[in-house]
């Protein structure tokens, strides 16, 4: 039976990797993000090549009222939301606390942390009315280990972790499944971001060892869903295997 998939941050890195893996598995898909040419590029692409709908909504997690605003009436068609991918976000510069940006700061906690839980305010009530579902954040390593430079990132993925605990306890009773995903260091997008569309510096962070990439996460979390249904993969790190904590690499 097809289930629907809503993934936050679809448009590139992990959340375009997981739309592509969820296509082939029996997923219709709301794709969100804010870049919407990507999404409906994506979308064209994996109507194209299978038996999959797809949904695409672009708006900025950072809002309450348009997160409310497009998931909060959807079609009929799309109400039902069996799994949602809390993947959205991003790392805003490196620097020390008493040098740090403040709209850096803004960003990440606004994304991380405030567009999680505004998504997750607006899909789980029907999880909870329907007595099923499956919440999967995507977290990081950042989100259990604080590393030099990284302070502000690394608070809001410890949130992550905390709310995703807090999932964990609070949905167990409506048989609601959360998973926490934690990666280490993927070659994504993500580091270009961080260096505000520094590319010869983004780069550097992944010379000299082989990183995960998009695809390794989306295979967790094909993984992860493909579960029966008694088992709940709650709390997940995935490293590089050159990785072996934050700041401890092996490189050549
Ligand atoms: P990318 O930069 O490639 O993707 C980030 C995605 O988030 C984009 O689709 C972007 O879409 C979306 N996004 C960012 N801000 C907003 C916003 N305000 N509203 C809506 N969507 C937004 O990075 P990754 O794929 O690597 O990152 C995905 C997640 O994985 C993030 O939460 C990141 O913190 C986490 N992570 C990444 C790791 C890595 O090493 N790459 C390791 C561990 C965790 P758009 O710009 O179109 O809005
Ligand atoms: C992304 C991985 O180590 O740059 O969450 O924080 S790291």
């Amino acid at each position: 039976m097809k289930r629907t998939a809503l993934i936050t941050g679809a448009t590139s890195g992990f959340g375009e990797a997981i739309a592509r893996r969820l296509a082939t598995e029996c997923y219709d898909l709301i794709l969100a993000g804010r870049r919407q040419e990507r999404l409906e590029a994506l979308k064209t692409e994996l109507e194209a090549n299978g038996d999959v709908k797809v949904l695409t909504l672009c708006f900025d997690v950072r809002s309450y009222e348009d997160v409310e605003k497009n998931l909060g009436h959807l079609p009929d068609e799309w109400k039902k939301v069996d799994v949602l991918i809390n993947n959205a976000g991003l790392a805003v510069g490196l620097a020390p606390i008493h040098e740090g940006n403040v709209d850096d700061w803004e960003r990440m906690i606004d994304t991380n942390v405030k567009g999680l839980l505004y998504v997750t305010r607006v899909i789980s009530p029907g999880m909870v009315e329907r007595c099923s579902g499956h919440i999967i954040n995507i977290g990081s390593i950042a989100g259990r280990e604080v590393y030099p430079n990284g302070n502000v990132y690394c608070a809001t993925k410890h949130a992550v972790r905390a709310l995703s605990q807090a999932m964990r306890l609070e949905l167990v009773p409506y048989g609601i499944r959360t998973t926490l995903i934690a990666p280490g260091a993927a070659e994504t997008e993500f580091s270009l971001v961080r260096f505000k569309g520094d590319g010869q510096r983004a780069d550097t962070v992944y010379q000299g060892f082989e990183p995960l990439t998009a695809q390794d996460i989306a295979d967790t979390v094909s993984y992860v869903l493909s579960a029966p249904a008694h088992v709940d993969l709650q709390d997940i790190l995935i490293m590089p295997t050159a990785q072996a904590a934050a700041t401890v690499f092996h490189k050549e």
